[in-house]
């Protein structure tokens, strides 16, 4: 923690153990190892890889975020969104757009590299996390590990006896994965929306389980007491925590500086990779300033490359490679097995005598579990919706079973790559989601909301995602361990490695698997 501070204080693009005396380290343009991307996959290579003794540069595109505004916060709340919010933008994005209709949730704001990007694409449009820690600074911190049996379905090549015995409490321990004490769960004003929405599953005959979280519950409840600073409790999370979340920055991204041997360089995006005649791999990145300005163009060379620019940021990394002729020998599949998550966000209006309450945890900590009705199997994230008032509104974010995948392109005219995703293929998530919740609403004598999702009386969100998954498959794309095919020591570690579909909230598995393409590649891959 000690370096990212320093190094964020004394205003510095390049952060590394050197940081922490503020004296700015000599250029590392090429390194052993480079890491594209500080998310979850990110964060675990650069670790393993700093603790295995081999110097490694991890370039991100957005900013560090650890220096206080004229607020003295470092990021700002969902209630009052400045530029802070999101990445070069002059009006906030937010997924629940308006509220009776009224457009009074999204603000104008100035643009800025914020830290939540809302990546649009045809028919459909990919929330990502922005900084050091990328979606760790933005996502509510469900920490949910998938059932083995999915995960088999979904991974059948990788085994499940070694990721449950190994790399998902590996992944769990590292990321200070927690629980809300249910003793208070059941006290707290704060998760009353929970506990409504649980009474209305249950008088449907459903199921519900504790989710836990990445949010320091002990925080949490202090905060409640008053004798710590809101976050959670004070309406942040989309555009980042002040306090109390474990994200990736003050866990793996930490150690990972602690090593010594891992420096980041913050608000570089890659553009494009080749491979030399020496094997070795050239990168070229635009280093750009706050007002997005590019103002330096630089090339760095690396043997080993790990790809961790999140399951959006990769494959268009790699299939730019591929049809531009960069890395010629890339695998047919780069850029296809996309998914949502089966993702659907819906809200549902209570009975007046069912208030939900003014006071809301930003941190989910419950979902209604029909994963197991293999008609129509959907996980439910009871989603808080905290605006200080009450509103008698249930929100929830249903991950369903949607087996739709979709593919990349590259235009060669506009430089740009597109995602074949059609509304037609959202429609069959909001299908299965329709069928759960057309239950609880029957069950309880309840409706939809129509007012959340624009002005077109939409009562599902069906048009973004919070979890892309998939782009770069693991055991097609790469092998069974994340090894690009076709290019030695070229590996991805991220979420793009997910087949579209995971069936719970995705980074614990997505940690998990990192941590095992690392275990495995440090052995093989790195002997003299
Ligand atoms: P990710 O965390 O996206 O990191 C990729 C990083 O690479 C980012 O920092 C990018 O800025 C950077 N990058 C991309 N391209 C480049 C480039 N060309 N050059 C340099 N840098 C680049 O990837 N998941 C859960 O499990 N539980 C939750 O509660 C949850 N809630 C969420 C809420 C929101 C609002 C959002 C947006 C997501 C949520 N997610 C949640 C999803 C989760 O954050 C996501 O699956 C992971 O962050 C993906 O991890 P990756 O390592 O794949």
């Amino acid at each position: 923690m000690l370096a990212l501070q320093t190094a964020a204080t004394a205003g510095l693009t390049r952060i590394g153990l050197q940081s922490a005396s503020a004296v700015e380290p000599e250029p590392v343009d090429n390194a052993p190892a480079i890491v594209i991307g500080s998310g979850y996959g990110g964060a675990v290579a650069a670790l393993r890889l700093g603790q295995a003794g081999i110097r490694t540069l991890v370039l991100e595109m957005g900013r560090l975020w650890n220096t206080p505004g004229s607020d003295g916060k470092v990021f700002c709340s969902t209630a009052a969104p400045d530029q802070r919010s999101m990445w070069f933008r002059t009006r906030t994005e937010a997924p629940l757009s308006t509220f009776l209709w009224l457009d009074v949730v999204n603000k104008d704001i100035s643009p800025y590299p914020g830290v939540l990007d809302r990546v649009h694409f045809a028919d459909m449009s990919v929330y990502v996390g922005r900084g050091v820690g990328g979606g760790s600074l933005v996502n509510g911190g469900m920490a949910v590990t998938p059932l083995p049996s999915y995960f088999s379905e979904q991974f059948p090549t990788v085994d499940a006896g070694e990721m449950y015995g190994t790399y998902f409490p590996r992944a769990r321990s590292m990321l200070g994965v927690n629980t809300v004490d249910p003793a208070w769960f059941e006290s707290t004003e704060w998760y009353r929306f929970t506990r409504i929405s649980r009474k209305h599953a249950q008088r449907t005959g459903l199921r519900t389980t504790f989710v836990p979280n990445v949010y320091d519950f002990g925080y949490m409840q202090r905060e409640a007491a008053g004798t710590a600073t809101r976050s959670a409790l004070g309406q942040e999370v989309i555009y980042g925590n002040n306090h109390g979340k474990r994200s990736l920055d003050k866990t793996y991204l930490a150690s990972a500086l602690g090593t010594g041997n891992v420096t980041i360089n913050t608000m570089e995006r890659v553009r494009a990779v080749h491979r030399a005649a020496d094997g070795t791999y050239v990168l070229t990145a635009d280093r750009i300033d706050t007002t997005g300005t590019v103002v330096e163009t630089k090339e760095y060379g690396c043997t080993y490359l790990f790809l961790a620019g999140g399951s959006i940021g990769t494959t268009e990394l790699l299939v730019r490679a591929r049809e531009t002729g960069t890395l010629p020998a890339l695998d047919a599949s780069v850029g296809t097995g996309w998914g949502t998550n089966g993702n659907v966000m819906l809200g549902r209006a209570n009975h007046l005598w069912d208030t939900v309450g003014a006071n809301q945890s930003t941190m989910p900590v419950m979902g209604i579990d029909d994963w197991a009705n293999t008609a129509n199997p959907v996980f439910a994230e009871i989603a808080p919706l905290p605006t200080g008032l009450e509103h008698w509104v249930s929100l929830y974010l249903a991950i369903t079973k949607n087996p739709q995948r979709a593919s990349f392109s590259y235009d060669a005219g506009t430089d740009k790559v597109g995602l074949g995703w059609t509304a037609a293929q959202s429609a069959v998530s909001v299908a299965m989601a329709k069928k759960l919740f057309d239950r609880i609403n029957l069950a309880n004598a309840t409706i939809y909301r129509y007012d959340l999702f624009g002005s077109s009386s939409k009562a599902f969100a069906d048009d973004f995602t919070y979890h892309p998954l998939g782009g770069c498959v693991l055991g097609k794309a790469t092998d069974d361990y994340g090894r690009v095919k076709g290019y030695p020591k070229l590996y991805v570690t991220d979420g793009s490695l997910v087949p579209g579909s995971i069936g719970v909230n995705p980074f614990v598995t997505i940690t998990a698997l990192a941590e095992r393409t690392m275990a495995r590649v440090l052995v093989e891959d790195t002997a003299p």
